[in-house]
């Protein structure tokens, strides 16, 4: 029997996703955190920030549509988008499918994900050549509380809320985050899996709803993420995302649609009981 190579990330002391893989591409230590990307068999390329699974070329189509198409179809009229984290670039791609952005600013802390996902991951990085992006290499926290009204959709693209990401996490992010919109702005953050992060899910819940009228938790299925279950929070100053959904401006998806935004938002008694904490 030919030795096996497998990636695993360890999701906590119970809990582990395995992947076997063909190769190891590239290896580093950013000054930010580590960086991996191995060639899996089921899934393609996969990047690994601090061990954990960010994307892989099969499955990441589901979370960078859901986490831009979902908000720039609540908002009637998205001109300027900010995204947090992401360095990808693929909730950028997905963001300037839409004909009524004018500006898609990037604020990604870590050149370096950025330089390997365009080295990597084409497909998804693609979007950054984009003439209506704009990339900064910076901390998204502070080109938040430095930019005062000035966007109309914000996404929140993070890591895991460890290391670098922790700050994205925290109510006073999320009240600079509600300054840095317009008067009708509203924005999106990745919150992780409603069957692991539990009390994650609880305490964001609540600050983002001691900030926005208007907190909107919804759900997408990502094969890789901790039990594939995976959450998303928007708090919105005007458009609710139900009541106020565009028509489709792009049939370039494939798992974003109409019925899916509208589905996105029926939660499973559990997560519905978990919000009400
Ligand atoms: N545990 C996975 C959390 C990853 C969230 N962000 C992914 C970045 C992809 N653009």
């Amino acid at each position: 029997m030919p030795a096996e190579l497998w990636f695993t990330e360890r999701q906590n002391d119970n809990l582990t996703i395995g992947l076997r893989i063909n190769k190891i591409l590239h290896s580093e230590t950013t000054e930010f955190q580590t960086l991996d990307v191995v060639e899996t068999v089921q899934y393609g390329n996969l990047l690994v920030l601090d061990g954990c699974v960010m994307t892989t070329d099969a499955d990441e189509f589901v979370y960078h549509e859901m986490i831009a198409h979902v908000p720039m179809h609540t908002h009637p009229n998205a001109k300027k988008v900010l995204v947090v984290g992401g360095g990808d670039g693929g909730a950028i791609r997905e963001i300037v499918k839409h004909p009524t952005v004018e500006r898609a600013v990037l604020a990604e802390i870590d050149g370096r994900v950025i330089e390997n996902s365009k080295r990597f991951f084409p497909q998804i990085a693609k979007g950054l050549s984009d003439p209506r992006v704009e990339v900064q290499v910076t901390d998204g926290i502070r080109h938040v509380q430095e930019h005062r009204g000035e966007y109309d959709v914000i996404l929140v693209d993070s890591t895991d809320p460890v290391g670098p990401a922790v700050g994205l996490f925290a109510r006073d992010f999320y009240q600079a985050v509600y300054d840095a919109l317009k008067e009708d702005g509203l924005f999106v953050a990745q919150t992780e899996s409603p069957f692991v992060n539990q009390d994650l899910i609880q305490s964001v819940h609540r600050d983002i709803r001691s900030v926005f009228p208007i907190t909107e938790l919804y759900l997408a299925y990502v094969p890789t993420y901790p039990t594939g279950m995976w959450s998303f929070t928007m708090g919105s100053k005007r458009y609710h995302p139900l009541r106020d959904r565009q028509p489709a401006r792009t049939q370039d998806t494939r798992y974003y649609t109409e019925a899916v935004h509208q589905a996105a938002f029926a939660l499973p008694r559990f997560v519905q009981e978990l919000l009400k904490g």
